[in-house]
């Protein structure tokens, strides 16, 4: 059975992304290698629910100790995972950390990735290659859906570094026939959303405070508006990427626009409180240049990928605010969140 299954390779497999993305490949059979970071506390809390013991009999995910400052661990978890498909999801994601750290970010996020291509090419230049860019890269100065024709103007350490390896990836694409693709996704998010971005910074505090636990709560620019998904949807196009023929770049988005204000509106209302008497500006929480606007045009990733976002942004909140309510609550989180993928052991 070892030899029929396909193999995967996931970098970033503890973030948000990873996590959904392992448990949508184990549920399609594949075998799954996740690239992990050493860290001083345990960092595998997003994936502990689908941990095997290695003497399982069906022992299909695998971790691997790396970094993608480490060019050694790079091409080692290639040579282990003999992979059919390697997903790039490791990043340095969170975009106002970007301008503080913005040198670590470049290396991890523009560097690791030709170091991880240069890798692909020696070891499994067969492999279909996956990487997560973003619509960050656009800039969002302008009105407007974007699609993955339109400009990338940078405005962070960030999206200049995701810009770099956006560029790298479709050149070595063209290059040296690498099946490489790149995602340009907008806006994700879900209840494994990390605790300082803003939806999830929203939705807990509402939860805590309507518990009682919190008085305010603290945010930077109200005005910036998002295209915001649900990231199990957006791993499942991923996957379908790497699925095709041939290799292309795509947008996936809601073709929705919303402000942070509107998210901070409905999440304070789905508990039946008025968001103005507990949000306070902290201009801590602003940015040195800040992405105004950003709405998606997804209409490729539809037409080529029959791929669609099904959660819009009621949904998002209410599915959100819930699953901090229940956190708060002591009541764990359900393990796939009823998402009906099928069962992990097929
Ligand atoms: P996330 O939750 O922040 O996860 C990032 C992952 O990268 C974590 O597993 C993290 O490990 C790992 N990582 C960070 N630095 C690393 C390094 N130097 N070496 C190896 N691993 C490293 O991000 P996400 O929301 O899942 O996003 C996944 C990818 O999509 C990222 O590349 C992000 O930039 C991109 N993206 C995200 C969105 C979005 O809205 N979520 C939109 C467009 C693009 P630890 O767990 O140890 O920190
Ligand atoms: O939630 P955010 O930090 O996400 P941002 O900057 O849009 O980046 C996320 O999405 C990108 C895709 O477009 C990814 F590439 C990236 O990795 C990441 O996942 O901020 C959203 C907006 C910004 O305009 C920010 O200025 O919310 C505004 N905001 C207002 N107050 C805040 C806060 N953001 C954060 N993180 N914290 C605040 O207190």
């Amino acid at each position: 059975m070892e030899n029929t299954r396909k193999r995967a390779l996931v970098t970033g497999i503890t973030g948000q992304d990873g996590s959904y993305l392992a448990e949508l490949l184990l549920s399609k059979g594949y075998i799954v290698y996740g690239l992990v970071r050493r860290s001083s506390s345990f960092n595998t809390g997003r994936i502990d629910h689908i941990y095997q013991d290695p003497h399982d009999e069906d022992y299909r995910l695998r971790l691997i100790y790396g970094d993608m400052t480490d060019s050694n661990s790079l091409e080692s978890a290639l040579h282990q995972a003999k992979p059919d498909e390697i997903y790039n999801l490791a990043a340095q994601s969170h975009v106002k950390v970007s301008f503080e750290i913005p040198e670590y970010t470049g290396e991890t996020d523009a560097l690791g990735v030709i170091v991880l291509l240069e890798a692909i090419r020696r070891v499994c230049p067969q492999a279909r290659f996956y990487q997560a860019s973003t619509s960050e890269m656009f800039g969002g100065r302008e009105e407007g859906a974007l699609s993955e024709r339109s400009p990338f103007e940078p405005r962070s350490p960030y999206a200049a570094a995701k810009v770099y390896a956006h560029h790298v990836t479709v050149n070595y694409r063209e290059a040296y026939g690498l099946h490489a693709s790149c995602g340009i996704l907008f806006n994700h998010e879900s209840p494994r959303r990390g605790e300082t971005f803003v939806t999830r910074k929203i939705t807990r505090a509402v939860a805590r405070i309507k518990r009682g636990m919190q008085e305010k709560l603290y945010l930077g620019n109200l005005d910036a508006k998002r295209d915001w998904g649900h990231a199990r949807e957006y791993v499942e196009g991923m996957w379908m990427m790497l699925q095709q023929d041939s290799p292309d770049d795509y947008v996936l988005a809601t073709g929705q626009t919303q402000t942070v204000r509107d998210f901070c509106e409905k999440s304070f209302a789905a508990v039946d409180l008025d968001w103005e008497k507990y949000v306070e500006i902290d201009p801590r929480y602003f940015r040195p240049t800040e992405v105004d606007y950003l709405l998606g045009n997804p209409s490729k990733a539809k037409a080529k990928l029959g791929w669609s976002a099904a959660t819009d942004l009621a949904g998002l909140v209410t599915l959100m605010v819930q699953a901090d309510l229940d956190e708060v609550d002591g009541k764990p989180l359900p393990k796939q969140e009823g998402y009906p993928w099928p069962p992990l052991v097929p």
